[in-house]
C-alpha cells in the first residue's frame, strides 16, 4: 500500500539520500532496495513495486512535484492541454521503473510475488484536473459533467498509456498487476460507469490483447455497491476491499470464487493492542472463500514495527504479541 515504507528506519535512510520523491522513483537501485525492504524484514508473501500512480502524468508530459508536508502538486490541466498529451511515448518516458522491476526480480525469492501497478484513470485524472489531492473531488466531477468531451479524451489518454505501462511492467517481470482506483467513492452509478468501469475494462482488454495473463487486482476504494458492478464488468481477476466494507456481505455479491483482499482498518494498526487484535480477528472470521489478508488502505509513519510482526504472526499462527 502507498507509503508503506515510512514506518521503517531502513526506508527513511534511503529516502534521505534521494534528491526528491520523483528522483527516488526514477533511481532503480534505490527503488529496488526499498521495494525489497518490507519482504526482507517481515517475510511477507509479496512485494509491491516502489513507484507512484502519478508517474504516468509525467510520462504524458505534465509537471508533477511532491512537496514535503503537502503531497503531490500538479499544474491543473485545462481542456486545451489534453490534445498535447504525449500518449505514445508516456510508458517509455518512465522506463527506469522497468529497470527497478528487473533488479527486484533478480533478488526476490522465487516463492514471493512482485506486484506492479498503475492508478485508475479516474483517480489519476482527479490529480491532473485539481492539481492536488482534494477532499471531495468536486472540481474533477464538475469537469466530467461540464467538459464531457475533454474528460473522455483525458480518460482515453490515461487508459492507453496505463495499459502500455502495465504491459511493460509484466514483460519486465512483475507477477501481479494492480489498479489503484483510490477515489472511487461518491460517484453516481452513471458517473461510475463512465469514469471508472469503462476505462478500467478497456485497460484490462488491452493488457489481455497483448498476451499478458497475469492476475489483475482492482481496488475501487470506497465505491460501495458500485464495487460489485466493477467486479462483474471490468474483468478484474480479484478485488481489493477497503475498510468500510463487510467481507462476508460483499462476498455474497461477487462472482463465485473471485479472490478478494483487504480490509483491516489502517487506524487499528496505528492504535495497536487489543483494538488491533480484535480487528485482525474480525477480518479472519468474516472472510469467506479465497481471501488475501491485507489492510484496507495505506500504512502511516507512526505504525509500530512490533505490531506489523504481531499481525503477521496472528494471521499465520493464530496469535501475535500486540503492543
Ligand atoms: O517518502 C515519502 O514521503 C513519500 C510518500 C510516498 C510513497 C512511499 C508517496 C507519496 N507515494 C509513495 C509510493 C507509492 N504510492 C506506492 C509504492 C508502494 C509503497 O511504498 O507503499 C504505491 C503503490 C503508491 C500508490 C499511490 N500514490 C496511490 C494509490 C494507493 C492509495 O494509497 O490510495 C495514491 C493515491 C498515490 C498518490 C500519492 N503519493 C504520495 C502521496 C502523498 C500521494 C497523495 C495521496 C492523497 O492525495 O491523499
Amino acid at each position: 500500500m502507498r507509503q508503506a515504507g515510512r514506518h521503517l528506519p531502513e526506508y527513511l535512510a534511503v529516502r534521505e539520500t534521494a534528491k526528491d520523491f520523483i528522483d527516488f522513483c526514477f533511481t532503480p537501485e534505490k527503488a529496488a532496495e526499498v521495494t525489497l525492504q518490507p519482504v526482507e524484514r517481515y517475510d511477507m508473501d509479496a512485494a509491491i513495486l516502489f513507484a507512484d500512480i502519478l508517474l504516468i502524468p509525467i510520462g504524458l508530459g505534465r509537471e508533477v512535484k511532491f512537496i514535503k508536508g503537502v503531497g503531490p502538486v500538479l499544474n491543473p490541466i485545462e481542456p486545451k492541454d489534453i490534445a498535447k498529451l504525449t500518449i505514445n511515448s508516456a510508458a517509455d518516458k518512465i522506463s527506469p521503473v522497468y529497470d527497478t522491476i528487473n533488479r527486484v526480480k533478480r533478488r526476490l525469492n522465487k516463492d514471493k510475488a512482485l506486484i506492479g501497478f498503475c492508478g485508475g484513470p479516474w483517480t489519476v485524472a482527479t490529480y491532473m484536473i485539481e492539481g492536488r489531492g482534494s477532499p471531495n473531488k468536486e472540481v474533477a466531477k464538475r469537469f466530467a459533467y461540464e467538459n464531457s468531451e475533454a474528460m473522455n479524451d483525458l480518460l482515453e489518454a490515461l487508459t492507453l498509456s496505463s495499459a502500455e505501462y502495465l504491459i511493460n511492467q509484466a514483460k519486465a517481470g512483475v507477477d501481479v498487476l494492480k489498479i489503484f482506483e483510490s477515489w472511487a467513492e461518491g460517484l453516481s452509478p452513471d458517473l461510475f460507469e463512465r469514469l471508472v468501469i469503462k476505462p478500467t475494462k478497456k485497460i484490462i482488454s488491452l493488457v489481455r490483447d497483448a498476451g499478458i495473463d497475469n492476475p489483475i487486482i482492482g481496488f475501487p476504494r470506497g465505491a460501495g455497491l458500485n464495487a460489485v458492478r466493477y467486479a462483474k464488468l471490468t474483468n478484474v481477476t480479484g478485488l481489493a476491499i477497503g475498510t468500510d466494507t463487510p467481507l462476508d456481505t460483499v462476498r455474497d455479491y461477487l462472482p463465485e470464487n473471485m479472490p478478494y483482499q483487504g480490509n483491516l482498518d489502517p487506524l487499528a494498526l496505528r492504535v495497536g493492542g487489543d483494538v488491533l487484535r480484535k480487528a485482525v480477528q474480525t477480518v479472519i472470521d468474516t472472510a469467506r472463500g479465497p481471501h488475501i489478508f491485507n489492510l484496507g488502505h495505506g500504512v502511516s509513519p507512526d505504525v509500530k514495527i512490533e505490531n506489523v510482526h504481531a499481525v503477521i504472526n496472528h494471521v499465520r499462527m493464530g496469535e501475535g504479541n500486540y503492543v
